[in-house]
């Protein structure tokens, strides 16, 4: 199936973690896609004409996708019998959606405030993030775009000192979590195969842990406040952030 399928678009902020996880899926699936990167808030205009608002979008002749989560469902509905993203036994398939849910909701949220707390009012940092791949004069206007995205960013997603202590603790916590399921040496998050559970996880994490593969580059560490990098390294250094990196070092081709 799928062979003389067009390619799916996949709407997207180059650094938004939910698109890098929709991204890898797909990657992983070896399904085509053309990647329409956009700056903040340019995506807007895009994802709203496929009838969505945030990013990832994916656009397919089925329609449009407008979660990562609706995404990844969909991929899985597409895929062969033997590349699936969810397990087949229902108790297991159930274990997957939960995870994926609560990284979802309280990883990815967290990671994104948290991480902003300590670059967002670095420009040199944010540029590159923000414009991998997008066209030349949103890329062009970032200087003009940035100081007024930086603050509706602040305001958005509630970067401060008082929640990037709280969002920090939430990072923890959903990480215990993880290292909790690891502890019986487990090489996947449910059963024996990769899985949604485990796409969510290593890249909700990445934007921390930045692994080497991912498709965006990192941040130079010198460029890191050192509070920041102390952390990532903490966390780096735990199970489930080991899990993450091993992961990409493994299965992000
Ligand atoms: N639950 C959504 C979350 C997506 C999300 O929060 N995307 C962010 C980027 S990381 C976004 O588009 N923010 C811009 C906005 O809210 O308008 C999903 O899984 O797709």
């Amino acid at each position: 199936m799928l062979n003389n399928q067009k390619p799916f678009r996949l709407i997207t902020i180059p650094v938004s973690h939910y698109c890098e996880k929709v991204r890898w899926a797909l990657d992983y699936l070896k399904l085509p896609y053309v990647e329409a990167a956009h700056m903040p808030p340019f995506y807007k205009f895009a994802t709203t004409k496929a009838g969505g608002g945030t990013v990832p979008v994916l656009v397919t002749e089925d329609g449009n996708f407008t979660d990562s989560t609706d995404i990844l469902k969909y991929l899985d509905s597409i895929s062969p019998n033997d590349a699936k993203l969810y397990p087949e036994k229902p108790e297991q398939r159930q274990q997957v959606e939960e995870l994926e849910e609560l990284f979802d909701e309280k990883l990815g949220t967290a990671v994104r405030s948290w991480a902003y707390f300590y670059i967002i009012d670095n420009s040199k940092i944010i540029q590159p993030k923000w414009t991998q791949g997008v066209p030349f004069v949103e890329n062009f206007l970032f200087p003009v775009i940035f100081p007024i995205m930086r603050s509706l960013v602040i305001k958005k997603y509630d970067v401060n000192a008082e929640s990037a202590t709280q969002y920090y603790q939430q990072i923890e916590n959903v990480f215990a979590k993880v290292n909790e399921l690891l502890a019986d040496g487990r090489n996947y998050l449910v059963g024996d195969k990769i899985s949604a559970a485990d796409f969510a996880f290593a890249s909700l994490a990445a934007p921390i842990l930045q692994p080497p593969q991912h498709p965006i580059k990192s941040s130079d560490a010198e460029e890191l406040p050192a509070e920041f990098l102390s952390k990532i390294n903490k966390l780096k250094e735990t199970a489930a952030g080991a899990f993450a990196l091993n992961l990409y070092a493994t299965k992000r081709k």
